[in-house]
């Protein structure tokens, strides 16, 4: 099933006549009303008039976060404060937080593509959704529950945390998808285990997954053990937070772009330059309709690639490659770059290992070392120190001969990596804190 046939099917040529006319739209509000872009333009000598076709696209400036930081809180929106009718921020785990600002019809546009994504998921107005994004500034939780609502399903706001009465509740009101980090997913799902269940024993038929990286491995790990679909949702809060882009459950392969209100590029993280679809590189994001806090070719950071082959589900729309890493979280260890996800898929490929780990960079003298800490399951902790030792060896091995990277790895006890209700913390740079 499709939610908005007519959008998501428009043929490629239709839909590209829309995003230029959206586009040309939206250049000469952002000229007009915000500050920082007139600015921006007049450096490079452009008029909002000089953008005749979507390959001008590429005249147009960059946007950064540190953009949306220079200007905190308020210094982009687009139109006076008292249209603004919503306030989300990200964390700002690494500097100040980066504030979004919504009018009412961005929050009626973004319950409408989150209403697109739950029926892209396999979901419908007749399943029950247990939400565990958080509810607040991060823009999971109260993203997930409008769309649901738009959608006329049923919503359970349970947020994240609380897990022990997450799963009472899972168990007691039977929801038929669920949503959350796939990382609290599996927190969920052991503390499930712990009381005596499997999800297997529920309801569950659809897991909803985003807001942080997984791999094509871990989602197989998860589907074995919940006995669900998993998809992989898109999204970042400067650009609307949940909702640019999610798979289709008929494919599963490749996140469709909400390409009537979103104009994606992929470039090369180094040069800038645009790249070709099928080429690995950095999103750019363009927001087509936002009214409050538009941007314009906004680096996200995450690195993919674009798919324009038709899908078979029947959307028109491009696809992204599942999110490969994000450019400032790639490890440069001993001059061989490596993002954690290829070490994940490495990880979860060898038997007895669970899907919680920990990637400790240090610096000892010039060099940079890479330790992997990696929980075993119970039956394997079980074993002998010989057959610990011997996966271990293993692990060394495919990361080097994969990656070309040495790295150490500790196998650890069920349990003893940390968990989160939210985003889950894999990386422990130390290098960073010296
Ligand atoms: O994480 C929005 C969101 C909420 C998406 C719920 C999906 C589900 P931020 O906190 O601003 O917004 O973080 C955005 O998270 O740039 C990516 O690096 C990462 N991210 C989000 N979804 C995925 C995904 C929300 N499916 C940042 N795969 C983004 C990999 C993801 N990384």
């Amino acid at each position: 099933m499709i939610f908005d046939v007519e959008m998501e099917t428009l043929p490629r040529e239709d839909l590209e006549a829309l995003q230029l006319k959206r586009l040309q739209a939206l250049v000469e509000r952002v000229y007009a009303n915000v500050g920082f872009y007139r600015q921006k333009f007049d450096e490079r000598g452009i008029k909002p008039s000089d953008i005749r076709s979507l390959a001008d696209l590429k005249l147009l400036p960059f946007t950064e976060k540190q953009d949306l930081r220079n200007h905190y809180p308020f210094g982009l929106f687009a139109v006076p404060k008292e249209n603004v009718v919503r306030i989300h921020a990200s964390s700002g785990t690494t500097g100040k937080s980066t504030v979004v600002g919504y009018t009412h019809r961005d929050v009626r546009n973004w319950a409408k593509l989150m209403a697109r994504c739950f029926v892209a998921s396999g979901a419908s107005a007749k399943d029950i959704i247990h939400n565990a994004y958080g509810y607040g500034l991060f823009t999971g939780g109260l993203g997930a529950h409008y769309g649901a609502e738009e959608l006329g399903a049923t919503i359970v706001p349970v947020s994240g945390g609380g897990t022990k009465r997450q799963v009472m509740l899972l168990k007691d009101f039977g929801p038929t998808v669920i949503c959350s980090t796939p990382s609290y997913a599996l927190v969920l799902h052991e503390a499930a285990q712990e009381a005596g269940f499997s999800f297997k024993d529920l309801d569950l038929r659809i897991g909803i997954f985003g807001a942080e990286p997984w791999t094509e491995e871990m989602r197989r790990d998860i589907e074995d053990k919940m006995g669900i679909t998993a998809i992989d949702i898109y999204g970042l809060s400067e650009i609307m937070g949940p909702g640019v882009g999610i798979e289709c459950h008929n494919a599963q392969n490749g996140l469709h772009i909400m390409e009537d209100h979103f104009l994606v590029e992929i470039i090369d993280p180094e040069t800038g330059e645009v790249l070709p679809p099928g080429e690995q590189g950095e999103l750019v994001i363009t927001t087509l309709t936002k009214e409050a806090q538009p941007l314009i070719r906004y680096r996200t950071r995450d690195i993919t690639i674009l798919n324009k082959v038709p899908c078979r589900c029947g959307r028109t729309t491009a696809r992204v490659h599942r999110m490969m890493g994000r450019s400032d979280d790639m490890l440069i260890i001993r001059g061989v770059n490596v993002f954690p996800s290829q070490i994940e898929s490495i990880l979860l490929e060898t038997e007895g290992l669970a899907p919680h780990y920990l990637l400790v960079v240090k610096r000892e003298g010039n060099l940079d070392t890479l330790e992997i800490q990696v929980e075993v399951d119970e039956k394997l902790f079980s074993d002998e120190i010989k057959v610990l030792q011997r996966i271990e060896g293993k692990i060394v091995k495919n990361i080097k001969d994969y990656l070309g990277v040495t790295a150490m790895v500790k196998l650890v006890e069920p349990r003893s990596i940390q968990r989160s209700e939210g985003k889950a913390k894999r990386i422990l740079d130390l290098r960073k804190q010296n």
